[in-house]
């Protein structure tokens, strides 16, 4: 019996707003398309990040689809920055109106993807045992999808309930009257702590690094402000397309040099009044400039220095190891000043470092703390994590993650030398995780259905990154980040969080639009970088 699957014009694995768009753009221009999920559901990020408190910190109104203007009037988002289950709603209504779910398979995580080079397809298996064949393997898998759980002693020993923030149940979560120790202090730490210490009984935040985080300032969206952004819509989204990082705020227009300390702080003000991780760009360089950073982290310092009363948890919670902004700023709502609560206590694991996770809560240097839940906020192999995880085979059965193992070379962020018709949007390269997402996914789903179609029309069956055009967008990656004071930061943007990870600094910080601009050119002048072939020889 021939097993051989019938193969697809293409796969594309996730259901989040990349994959999604893809699935329905492809669908549109005619294409075969399977889509794969590991949730039950549409959502990505959305579908697992069920954690209290998660929202995004974009502002909903630029935090949506662009592509259809009948979608953008329908939808009405509620608060300014949605909530995770109104932005799942959000999804999952996309997925009726454009009957997404009869293209995709859910609950299918994929294992493993071959390339054929006889038949130019690509076999892809599911843990679940399927097994589909298509020319194209769009990778719409997540750049913040592969959650990580450290390894601290003890940790299966705990006798009390356990939580991720990146797997949250589905079902609700009693916390009342309980003792939660929380670990890690980044934006899902930090946006969660507060609702968490509303119901628990006593909260432990277990900090190694402090972080930055600013107000996110969010407030239900009234009708007169709907109707006022829903006029303003079309501007937001060109000023988006436009931007450095498709979202219509700009840095302050005036040099941070030509103008007065009394007139800095007025800048920094009305931008920490806007709310959010914008304040990482009041003025232009704040990023690069160590002087303009550190006049932002000064001013951080004085807001901190004012909702934080116990001045040794104001010493704990005050960052001291990298500039603000070059990890990404975290956007709360009543973090710091959760701690002036009586049973809210921050463990500064520099000074008080975790020996082990007893059956009965967490022991740290200086004793154990009773714990009846514990919640893990500790990060996520980011950005090459979702790909490396899987057995990616390219040319000569050469695997992915060996590829990458001290380096991670991509051409345009889109594509790997070596692994012809593999497409990872919103790859290492792009401009991904300091973009906004919604935008980035249409961008890049948008190019990638287009180099299908232009290898169709002209009779090619497969486009892949030559080694030269990789080798040099990757060193451009790594000399633009090198510019900048990120570059000086430890953090999941270099994959420092990842034992064994190579240290580059993964994300395009060339801006939004420049990206754009230099994909839109490439594709004018024939996609030059690719090597474009057909199943009788290459041209
Ligand atoms: P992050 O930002 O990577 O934060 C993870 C946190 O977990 C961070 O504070 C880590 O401390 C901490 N961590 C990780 N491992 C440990 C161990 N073993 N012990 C103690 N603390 C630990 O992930 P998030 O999910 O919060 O946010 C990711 C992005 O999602 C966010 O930027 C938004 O864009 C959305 P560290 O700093 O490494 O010392």
């Amino acid at each position: 019996m021939d097993t051989t699957p019938v193969p697809h014009d293409l796969i594309v694995v996730g259901a989040g707003f990349t994959g999604m768009h893809a699935v329905i753009h492809a669908a549109r221009q005619g294409l075969d398309v399977l889509g794969l999920e590991t949730g039950a559901d549409v959502g990505g990020t959305w579908y697992w990040n069920r954690y209290p408190g998660s929202r995004c910190d974009v502002e909903s109104i630029d935090y949506s689809y662009s592509f259809d203007e009948e979608l953008e009037r329908e939808w009405r988002w509620t608060e300014r920055y949605a909530t995770q289950p109104e932005i799942l709603r959000y999804l999952e209504h996309v997925a009726d109106r454009f009957d997404v779910r009869r293209h995709y398979r859910f609950e299918q995580e994929v294992a493993a993807a071959d390339w054929d080079e006889g038949t130019q397809r690509w076999t892809v298996r599911t843990t679940s045992g399927l097994v589909a064949a298509a020319r194209w393997l769009l990778m719409a898998s997540g750049s913040l999808s592969r959650p990580l759980a450290p390894t601290i002693p003890g940790r299966a020993d705990f006798a009390g309930e356990v939580y991720f923030t990146a797997a949250w149940p589905k079902e609700p979560v009693d916390l009342n009257g309980k003792r939660v120790g929380l670990i890690g202090t980044g934006s899902s730490g930090i946006q969660s702590a507060p609702i968490i210490a509303a119901a628990a009984k006593e909260l432990v935040v277990y900090q190694r690094t402090a972080n930055y985080s600013v107000p996110a300032l969010n407030r239900p969206i009234g009708d007169e402000e709907w109707a006022r952004e829903q006029q303003q819509l079309p501007e937001r989204r060109r000023l988006s397309w436009h931007g450095l990082a498709g979202s219509p705020w700009t840095a302050h227009p005036v040099p941070f040099e030509t103008l007065r300390p009394a007139e800095r702080d007025a800048v920094f003000e009305e931008s920490w009044e806007r709310g959010g991780v914008l304040f990482a760009k009041a003025f232009m360089r704040q990023t690069v400039d160590p002087a303009i950073n550190e006049a932002a982290r000064r001013f951080f310092e004085r807001k901190l220095a004012q909702a934080v009363r116990d001045p040794q948890t104001l010493a704990d919670l005050t960052p001291d190891d990298h500039p603000i902004g070059t990890k990404r700023i975290c956007t709360d709502s009543g973090y710091y000043a959760m701690f002036n609560e009586p049973h809210v206590s921050l463990v500064n694991l520099k000074r008080d470092p975790i020996v082990e996770i007893t059956p009965g809560g967490i022991r740290t240097r200086s004793g154990e703390r009773e714990l009846d839940v514990l919640v893990f906020a500790t990060g996520f192999d980011a950005l090459t994590g979702a790909l490396t995880a899987m057995e990616i085979r390219g040319r000569q059965g050469v695997l992915l993650r060996d590829a990458w193992a001290t380096r991670v070379t991509t051409y345009l962020g889109i594509a790997v030398p070596g692994f012809p018709n593999l497409l990872t949007l919103n790859g290492a390269g792009t401009p991904s995780v300091l973009t906004n997402m919604a935008l980035g996914g249409e961008q890049q789903s948008d190019y990638a259905l287009r180099l299908i179609a232009h290898c169709a029309r002209q009779g090619f069956t497969s486009a892949e990154a030559s080694a030269d055009a990789a080798e040099a967008w990757t060193t451009h990656v790594a000399e633009v980040a090198a510019g900048t004071l990120f570059a000086t930061t430890r953090s999941w943007y270099t994959g420092s969080n990842v034992e064994g990870k190579p240290a580059d600094f993964l994300p395009y910080l060339g801006g939004f639009r420049p990206y754009i601009d230099k994909l839109e050119q490439i594709a004018a002048e024939g996609y030059p970088g690719f090597v474009l072939g057909s199943v009788a020889g290459s041209s």
